[in-house]
């Protein structure tokens, strides 16, 4: 038996919760549990609607990638429907490996149609006939319930052709990642897909315009496009009225590390770093939060106040990326942990490009004598890592090599981690 997923939402079964609020609550292998609990509401609605209304209500909605890089998800797949190329690809990036993020395999792996309805919606929209869900290999448990789900759906003439008898046709192929987290990047992920190494292609051109087999590709991540249906059933005006102006809708927060109730959150965007980790319940000792991840960077206990949008984070010099909040006390010694993510970085480089292959070894060589040393004779080594760290960030073809330095910098300038 597996276990429930609401193990991991602490918040499972609160009538506030939008995103999650299935989790835990329906059975993830029941189509008819689904459609009791407002399932396949959306697809109608985008049927009535038609295409074009679909992608008005998305843009209106003020939705944004949820990926990390917060792109208006309407002006995606407005540039994928207007490409004269054919066919149409939609893509759902379910290659979640950004170290201390989960929310696309609670979301997966407990609520497996929201996933395929809203895909099915995003096809619609963009026209594409074809969808490839690119799942992190490390998910088993969302393969299988993926994997059913999709069965279901084909067999309930829920994907497949002539949808709900609309005339529209559409089915998913499930494609596993091999361990890469580079095959979470856009463009490797499509050479993945094609059978050849997992490394990004230079951009432009951008994948609505040449993207899978070279075709006009729409490519959203898991949470970015399960927001579609209350986008849908509640309308854009209603959920735009969600959050902050430039950030709006529901929001889901990967919380762990050196809190009392670690799991997945869902909060309006706009809520403070506070208000999250209150609900998470934070240590006397805590030391730093890293935001977003490896790729993104620390802040501090006295920053709490920093609201969780997309702008808010920006203005504080940091970023919320894909909702990573990792609460570190002060048991954890902070240069083993930039160890640590030096190591990820050098380890899940591509190695493509010279600023990264090399500047991510570099990185890592550089806080290893500096973890041996201290003072005076650790400023050479901090100097050289700002410059290693500019040259990845402003050389780099990808964000991998862009964001490697992230964190070690954040560590350095707000905790003054080897002070
Ligand atoms: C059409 C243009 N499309 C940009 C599209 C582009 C892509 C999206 C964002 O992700 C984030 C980073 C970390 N016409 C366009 C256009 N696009 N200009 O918009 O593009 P971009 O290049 O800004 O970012 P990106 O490389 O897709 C970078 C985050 O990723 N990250 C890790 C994330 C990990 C997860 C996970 O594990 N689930 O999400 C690491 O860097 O936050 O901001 O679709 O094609 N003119
Ligand atoms: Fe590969 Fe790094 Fe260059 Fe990205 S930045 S293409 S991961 S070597």
């Amino acid at each position: 038996a597996e276990p429930p997923p609401a193990q991991a939402v602490p918040q499972a079964g609160s009538p506030d919760l939008i995103l999650l609020r299935r989790i835990g609550v329906v059975d993830p292998y029941s189509l008819d549990d689904y459609r009791a609990h407002n399932g396949y509401t959306a697809l109608r609605r985008a049927f009535a609607l038609g295409p074009a209304a679909v992608i008005r209500e998305v843009t209106d909605a003020g939705l944004v990638g949820r990926g990390g890089a917060a792109f208006p998800t309407g002006r995606k797949w407005q540039a994928t429907a207007s490409q004269p190329d054919h066919p149409h690809y939609l893509v759902c990036n379910a290659d979640e490996s950004e170290p201390g993020t989960f929310k696309d395999r609670v979301l997966m792996e407990g609520d497996p149609y929201a996933l395929i309805e809203s895909m099915t919606i995003a096809a619609y929209a963009v026209g594409a006939r074809h969808g490839y869900l690119y799942l992190r290999g490390e998910y088993p448990r969302a393969l299988r319930t993926l994997e059913h789900a999709i069965g279901q759906a084909r067999a309930r003439g829920l994907l497949g052709d002539d949808i709900l008898g609309q005339g529209f046709s559409f089915d998913i192929e499930i494609r596993r990642g091999a361990g890469a987290y580079i095959c979470g990047e856009e463009t490797a992920l499509f050479n993945s897909i094609e059978g050849y190494r997992g490394e990004p292609r230079s951009k432009p051109p951008f994948p609505v315009e040449k993207g899978l087999f070279g075709k006009p590709t729409a490519e959203n991540n898991v949470e970015t496009l399960v927001n579609v249906l209350p986008i849908l059933t509640m309308g854009a005006a209603a959920y735009a009225a969600i959050g902050t102006p430039k950030s709006t809708g529901p929001k889901l927060f990967c919380v762990s590390g050196a809190v009392a109730r670690p799991g997945l959150y869902e909060l309006p965007f706009g809520a403070t770093l506070g208000d999250l980790l209150g609900l998470a319940g934070t240590p006397d000792n805590l030391r730093a939060i890293l935001l977003g991840g490896a790729a993104g960077g620390f802040v501090r206990p006295d920053e709490l106040d920093i609201p969780l949008t997309f702008e808010g984070t920006r203005e504080a010099g940091t970023t919320l990326g894909s909702g990573v909040v990792l609460a570190i006390d002060d048991s954890v010694p902070l240069p083993r942990l930039l160890l640590r993510v030096a190591e990820f970085f050098r380890d899940e480089s591509c190695g493509q490009c010279v600023p990264c292959r090399v500047g991510t070894v570099r990185q890592e060589e550089a806080l290893h004598r500096i973890a041996d040393r201290t003072g005076p004779a650790a400023a050479s080594d901090i100097a050289l890592l700002r410059d290693i760290g500019q040259a990845m960030r402003d050389a780099s073809i990808c964000g991998l090599g862009q964001t490697a330095w992230n964190a070690v910098e954040s560590a350095i300038d707000r905790l003054g981690a080897y002070e």
